[in-house]
């Protein structure tokens, strides 16, 4: 599928347009991109059967820019925008926070057309006297900068694996490969990736690896040879109009060694230290390229095969921490993990309503093509009025709108919901006679974070002794490498859960994944339930699901553990038990 590929050139020349003053066509050709990456089928097949126009947001000039990409590969008309502007004007789009409007400004006003000259401009203090900007913003230029050129920081998980799985099915297409795989932390599904690991079995590894280091975005050659090459490799992220920057490392080695390579490289390095350790015990040996009893060698073609000939069950990647899953598998009483596939419905999404971008219709159909059998409309709440939160009347319109759509749904059922604001005295944003109109009422602190503990823990359990609250929210509100959690005494919030029956999100926006893998783990020892929800803002975020159910299998969940397995009545049901 060229669909990813097709949809980055889409989102570049968003990116242009906007630079030319054209903020329509950017927004026509950023949502044509949003389309194609969401796409279940390879388009070159829609483009085959003369279908782009049926495509929301697809209108005739779109569909043919896309006939001539699953022609030619590209699209002359990228080029023709990109030959407009100065070169290293075009790289400053890859620093994080500077978009296209900025790139703009800094262009026409201050001359500027490189990374240099920007980081220039910002320590002679021009940037902040320039309209629409302030000392503040030069600053975050300027953090901007020092972490574009730093290495060494670690990436979101939800930025680093796709990339990781947009290189793979680039590499597919571009040389001989027997099998791939992603490797190390990405795998694992660890909230923050290092590095990207990537791993092949090829009988023609030069070849592979003359093809990696030609792909698009590879800013740096750091080694390069016929079994590992690293590359920094640089690339925009469509859904957060983001660049990402990340070590990648590719191996290639033979296919009767593919599994035990897997096995190493996806680590983590305390779980293979007590492999080892293990097989040594027996007298074998444990590497990459096998487990061998003296020269022979007992297994290596596949992951399954080594941790049978070690005497355990198959453990899931994202349990090899050494947190006592090797005693687990050993003993046969590994979890039986939560999937993807067990989740019946996103239990957090946002609408144009409030802050969404996508209607109620457009958030349904798209749970329809993630398989799900319901989704839950929770908009803001009327306290936060910076994200559109409802009026009392509004969210009473809202109630009445799912009543009605609900009558024309079969077999699918749209909830009624609200994240609704916990005030500092933990008191809710809304009446309880408008609480008990909701199908499901969430809990969320959204505003002063820096309360004391003590203060904190009673606010949010103030709130889950409310009646109508059936859950809470993203309940530490960390934002990884932005914000950190605020101070609250997760044991009485458990303990809490459990006396009030309020269950605890794992919020799957990648950069919350909150409640985190320990905390759900400890929330599943203490009996507490668990849902899941994206917080999506538009049609793109409700993938995001896949974190959250990583996160879920980090803490050993299954899907009892988790409530939007459950059908729909029993739900409801939970909820108002
Ligand atoms: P990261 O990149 O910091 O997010 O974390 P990982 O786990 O991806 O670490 P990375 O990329 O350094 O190495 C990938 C895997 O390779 C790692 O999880 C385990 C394996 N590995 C690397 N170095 C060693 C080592 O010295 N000993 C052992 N046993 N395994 C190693
Ligand atoms: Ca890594
Ligand atoms: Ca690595």
């Amino acid at each position: 599928m060229k669909n990813r590929e097709l949809a980055r050139i889409l989102g570049q020349i968003g990116d242009l347009e906007d630079m030319k003053d054209e903020p329509f066509k950017a927004n026509a050709y950023r949502r044509a991109a949003r389309v194609v990456e969401g796409l279940r089928e390879d388009v070159a097949g829609i483009a085959e059967r003369r279908e782009l126009q049926d495509l929301q947001g697809i209108g005739k000039a779109l569909a043919k820019k896309i006939e001539e990409y699953v022609k030619t590969g590209k699209i002359a008309y990228l080029e023709k925008l990109r030959a407009e502007f100065p070169q290293g004007l075009l790289k400053l789009l890859h620093i994080p926070g500077v978009g296209p409007k900025t790139v703009k400004v800094l262009y026409q006003q201050l001359g500027v057309t490189s990374v240099e000259e920007l980081e220039r401009a910002a320590r002679k203090g021009r940037i902040r006297k320039l309209r629409g900007f302030s000392k503040k913003s030069e600053e975050n230029i300027l953090n901007s900068l020092r972490t574009f050129s730093g290495a060494g920081k670690r990436a979101l998980l939800g930025l680093g694996l796709p990339l990781a799985e947009e290189l793979i099915e680039e590499l597919r297409t571009k040389c001989h490969i027997d099998r791939i795989s992603v490797a190390g932390s990405s795998r694992r599904m660890r909230e923050t990736v290092g590095d990207l690991d990537i791993l092949v079995a090829s009988g023609k590894p030069e070849e592979v690896m003359e093809a990696f280091v030609a792909l698009p975005g590879v800013e740096e050659v750091i080694v390069s040879g016929p079994t590992k090459t690293s590359v920094i490799m640089e690339r925009r992220d469509i859904e957060l109009q983001t660049t990402v920057r990340l070590q990648t490392d590719l191996r290639v080695v033979d296919a009767h060694s593919f599994g035990s390579a897997l096995q190493y490289f996806t680590g983590s390095k305390d779980h293979n230290i007590r492999l080892r350790r293990i097989a040594q015990t027996k007298d074998w040996k444990l590497n990459e390229y096998g487990l061998f009893e003296g020269e022979k060698r007992i297994a290596g073609e596949t992951e399954e095969g080594i941790y049978e000939a070690l005497g355990m069950d198959f453990i899931a990647p994202e349990l090899r921490e050494d947190r006592g899953e090797i005693e687990a598998a050993q003993s046969d009483c590994l979890p039986g993990l939560i999937g993807l596939d067990d989740v019946e419905g996103d239990l957090h999404i946002h609408t144009e309503w409030s802050d969404g971008t996508e209607s109620i219709e457009r958030m349904v159909e798209e749970s329809k093509t993630l398989g799900y059998s319901y989704v839950s409309i929770a908009d803001h709440s009327r306290g936060i009025k910076i994200a559109g939160g409802l009026d009392d009347d509004v969210l009473l319109e809202q109630v009445d709108a799912i009543k009605e759509l609900n009558k024309r749904e079969k077999g699918f059922k749209i909830f009624s919901s609200n994240e609704v604001n916990i005030k500092a005295s933990g008191e809710l944003d809304y009446d309880d006679e408008i609480l008990k109109e909701l199908d499901i009422v969430i809990g969320a602190v959204h505003s002063q974070f820096k309360m004391e503990k003590e203060r904190m823990t009673e606010r949010i359990v103030t709130a889950m002794e409310n009646e109508h609250v059936d859950f809470i929210s993203h309940p530490t509100g960390r934002l990884i490498g932005k914000r950190e959690p605020y101070e609250v005494d997760m044991d009485r919030i458990l303990d809490a859960a459990l006396e009030t029956n309020t269950a605890l999100e794992i919020n799957s926006w990648i950069d919350r994944l909150d409640l985190n893998d320990r905390d759900a783990r400890l929330a599943k020892e203490r009996g507490v339930k668990l849902v899941l929800g994206t917080d999506a803002h538009t049609l793109g975020q409700m993938h995001f699901m896949r974190f959250g159910v990583g996160t879920a299998r980090r803490g050993w969940l299954e899907p009892e553990d988790v409530l939007n397995t459950l059908p729909a009545k029993e739900l409801l049901a939970w909820f108002k038990s």
